[in-house]
């Protein structure tokens, strides 16, 4: 076989690359941080290097890196983790460093990174620096641009960050397994010039969704469309991390979607406008005035606006079974039925027969039913004036006049001024003119006994 000189002069190349990204030095594995516990942390300020102001990831952190000659690393650690979903629910899950979802990175427009990847799963894995701008071999597809990582061995990333903006990581290798078991995570390149698209607060979460029977650990990972647990974050209401800002504060709200539906994300109180995707920022003749955002799949949407208005104002996917936890799926609907009768004589022919209340079922946020063990109430969370009905995908941006820069402490319910809150009348109701006898449709309602499903099929 013989070698060109164009071959020979490529190896050349590669050997000086290789030299110039001092692989050398990079022996010594720097230290994985691990994080034990599901709060929030404070955003993480350079303390060397070009400056920007850090993001604040709800129930999570940022990954602490070290300098290296002119190298960002950061150690990522693929493991199994124990995520609380809210208390009282725990989710057997892979994430990385301790979390799922794992923490978010952070860097700046034209910094080199090295990131170390070690595999602690049974199985093999990658990972994608999905939206980021690299050499064809760093793009971490199984296969198709590397190898897998075997359990226990430790690969490295190394690219230069071309672009800012905002990015996901996640596994290209099993990824119906992986990506179903948690295992995602943000990453965010700060703009060179700190004064561009700055903002005074700058929230980020991640959008994933579980199938966790009610009773159970780990989520089920053959399932494609029929979730029952949707997350902020790897976090369900009132689980998630209020997010708080000063009265007049820039913010910006940064959205991943690694679930297998759309998400329209709705803001209460204010319109915002579209400033970012995971391919870049848009430009200002471009951006669209929005009070809710769709999120596709595998997207990223960056939203900012003025927080001008006080209050505690609800951000949430407006489909609604995305507000629901596990317990409210797959129920029948008994509006109109007087089922008091009706239960004892279905639950002889399924013994686990329950149905949902016969005006709605907003009793079934405040009812003491019986849950079987690790699992959630459908919704639950209780509000200054009563239960918000509410699980899954939904908090309360707090704003606030006088909070100081870098305080996202809860300020608690927000305290309205004196005949600011919708009241009750208590004067003479006008007569409503209506049709006589009974609604339509009457007492004749059919019944239709729906078995809850305990395995996933409906
Ligand atoms: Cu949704």
């Amino acid at each position: 076989m013989t070698v060109s000189r164009r071959e020979m002069l490529g190896a050349g190349v590669l050997l000086g690359a290789a030299a110039v990204s001092g692989r050398v030095q990079a022996q010594a594995v720097p230290e994985a941080p691990h994080m034990p516990h599901p709060t929030m942390q404070p955003p993480l300020f350079p303390t060397s290097g070009p400056d920007y102001r850090p993001v604040v990831t709800l129930n999570g952190w940022t990954l602490p890196w070290r300098m290296n000659q002119g190298w960002k690393e950061f150690h990522l650690v693929a493991e199994p983790v124990v995520r609380e979903l809210a208390p009282g629910m725990n989710a057997h899950l892979w994430g990385y460093n301790g979390q799922s979802p794992g923490p978010t990175i952070e860097a700046v427009e034209g910094e080199k990174v090295r990131i170390f990847v070690t595999n602690r799963l049974p199985e093999h894995t990658t990972i994608h620096w999905h939206g980021i701008r690299l050499p064809n071999g760093m793009d971490g597809v199984g296969g198709l641009t590397q190898p897998q990582i075997k359990p226990g061995k430790t690969f490295v990333y190394e690219f230069e960050l071309r672009r800012s903006g905002t990015f996901m990581y996640h596994p290209h290798a099993d990824e119906m397994v992986q990506m179903a078991m948690g295992m995602m995570g943000m990453f965010i390149v700060h703009p060179r010039d700190p004064a561009v698209m700055r903002v005074d607060r700058d929230f980020l979460f991640l959008l994933a969704s579980y199938d966790i029977e009610p009773g159970n650990f780990v989520p089920r990972v053959t399932e494609m469309t029929d979730f029952n647990l949707w997350t902020f974050n790897s976090r369900v209401f009132p689980g998630i991390d209020p997010l708080v800002a000063g009265k007049g504060d820039r913010v910006r709200i940064r959205v991943g979607n690694l679930t297998m539906t759309n998400h329209p994300i709705h803001l209460h109180g204010h319109e915002f406008t579209l400033t970012g995707t995971d391919g870049g920022w848009i430009a200002p003749e471009r951006r669209i005035p929005e009070v809710t955002t769709d999120v596709p799949v595998g997207a990223m949407r960056a939203i900012e606006f003025i927080a001008d208005e006080e209050g505690d104002w609800a951000l949430h996917c407006h489909k609604s079974h995305h507000v629901m936890n596990a317990m409210g799926h797959g129920l029948a609907n008994f509006i109109g039925v007087q089922k008091r009768d009706l239960e004892p004589k279905i639950q002889r022919l399924v013994p686990d027969y329950m149905a949902m209340g016969n005006a709605g079922m907003a009793d079934m946020g405040e009812m003491e039913m019986l849950l079987p063990d690790n699992t959630l109430p459908m919704m639950s969370g209780q509000g200054q004036f009563g239960p918000l009905e509410m699980g899954g995908m939904f908090t309360v941006v707090k704003v606030r006049p006088g909070v100081a820069a870098n305080d996202y402490r809860d300020p608690g319910w927000y305290r309205h001024p004196p005949g600011t809150v919708a009241f009750e009348w208590t004067g003479v109701a006008p007569a409503a003119p209506r049709a006589e006898g009974p609604a339509p449709g009457g007492n004749a309602v059919e019944v239709q006994v729906v078995r809850r499903s305990t395995s996933g099929g409906h």
